[in-house]
């Protein structure tokens, strides 16, 4: 096993969870790369001295540039804000670093493109965290596809619903700032359904959309608040203007003639990551809940016509992607597991110098649809994408 230096750039939620991932991957996967914590980088020096401390980052540093000109770092994670993600991959590639992104992959397509250009030409592993298709029931939806047992696919039907924004004083993070998020749910949170759909489905051709902003303005936030975390809003002070959506629904066209559609929204009382989707087939079709994340439901027209129903797999057998690196059949894993799966692929890319998807490409064909998607809900027409 050889050393790999990882330097970590955001220590809030995501950072969180890539620290996880980095630091326990190699207690639960055989790799030939084993990943150094090296050093982690944060805007707000008061927490990092502490978050370098508990998640056993060797060094800390306040200026990404800093980091990515060492010469001792083979790796840029970045698990800030989108904001930022176009200008640190973009100079993490031109430095020769690997670099692994948390979605979105940037506010927008052009800086999507940018990204993917710059790695292209740097021919440096890129890979970009849509974390949800390395769930095991999803990646156990894709072989039942590749299969054939599903065959046909006539309809995706995708939700993904939260309810962390729904009360008016939640303060106005970065979240729901398009200068900070490029846009709301549909970065968010759509951004997601649209690569599962991807993954699963193929490629869209088309969109037709509404959306719509529920909560106008919000108290001004203060540093501590974040994802999930209202910390520091005061109701009666000074109030922002949200400038994003809070909901969008779409309905599109795949290229290979299923249809799709897509609801993605806050405000969604009862529901906390439900991330859903339903897949329709002349052979069978599947339903999976983020929220029950280690069952995929499947339904097969092959059953003799008296048996006939959809049937609950529990996607936690040795058979099953990843599986049989964690516990016995039966002993289902959660969401940051799938985080460690996204390390193990993406130092594997590395190791055998090859490629990992979701990479870049991914992100900026995801986010055509995503664009696509808000331009259709802003001029009430139908987008075709390429056109
Ligand atoms: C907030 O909507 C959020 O944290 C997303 O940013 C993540 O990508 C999603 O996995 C959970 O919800």
């Amino acid at each position: 096993m050889k050393d790999i230096n990882v330097a970590l750039i955001g220590c809030k939620f995501m950072g969180k969870a890539h620290s996880n991932a980095w630091a326990n991957a190699p207690h639960f996967f055989d790799m030939n790369l084993r990943p150094v914590l090296k050093a982690v980088c944060d805007t707000n020096e008061q927490v990092l001295g502490e978050f370098a401390r508990r998640w056993g980052w060797q060094e800390t540093e306040t200026d990404w540039h800093k980091i990515v000109a060492r010469d001792d770092i083979d790796i840029i994670d970045i698990a800030t804000p989108p904001g930022v993600h176009c200008e640190i991959a973009v100079a993490a590639a031109q430095a020769g670093k690997h670099v692994f992104c948390e979605k979105p992959i940037a506010l927008n397509a052009a800086q999507a493109a940018e990204m993917h250009h710059a790695a292209e030409k740097a021919g440096i592993v890129n890979y970009l965290n849509h974390e949800y298709r390395r769930c095991p029931a999803i990646a156990l939806a894709r072989q039942l596809i590749d299969e054939g047992r599903i065959g046909r696919i006539f309809h995706w039907r995708g939700a993904y619903l939260q309810s962390w924004l729904v009360d008016p004083n939640f303060p106005l993070t970065w979240h729901l700032q398009k200068e900070t998020a490029g846009s709301g749910a549909q970065n968010g949170i759509n951004s997601h359904s649209v690569d599962l759909a991807r993954f699963l489905v193929g490629e869209i051709k088309s969109v037709v959309a509404m959306q719509t902003t529920f909560v106008k303005e919000r108290p001004l936030a203060g540093e501590a608040a974040g994802t999930f975390n209202a910390a520091g809003g005061d109701s009666e002070g000074p109030r922002g203007k949200v400038t994003v959506e809070d909901a969008i629904s779409m309905i599109v066209e795949f290229e290979n003639g299923a249809m799709g559609s897509f609801e993605a929204s806050t405000f969604a009382p009862g529901r906390k990551n439900y991330n859903y989707f339903e897949i329709y087939g002349d052979k069978g079709s599947l339903i999976f809940d983020l929220e029950k994340m280690n069952e995929l439901q499947f339904f097969s027209a092959d059953d003799p016509e008296h048996a006939q129903g959809f049937r609950t797999i529990l996607a936690t057998e040795p058979c099953h992607k990843y599986m049989a690196n964690w516990w016995p059949p039966g002993h289902s894993i959660g969401f940051e597991h799938e985080f460690h799966h996204g390390v193990v692929d993406f130092l594997d890319a590395i190791d055998k110098g090859a490629g990992v998807t979701p990479d870049f490409l991914d992100g900026l064909k995801g986010m055509e649809v995503l664009e696509a998607g808000l331009q259709a809900a802003r001029t009430g027409t139908k987008v075709v994408l390429g056109s």
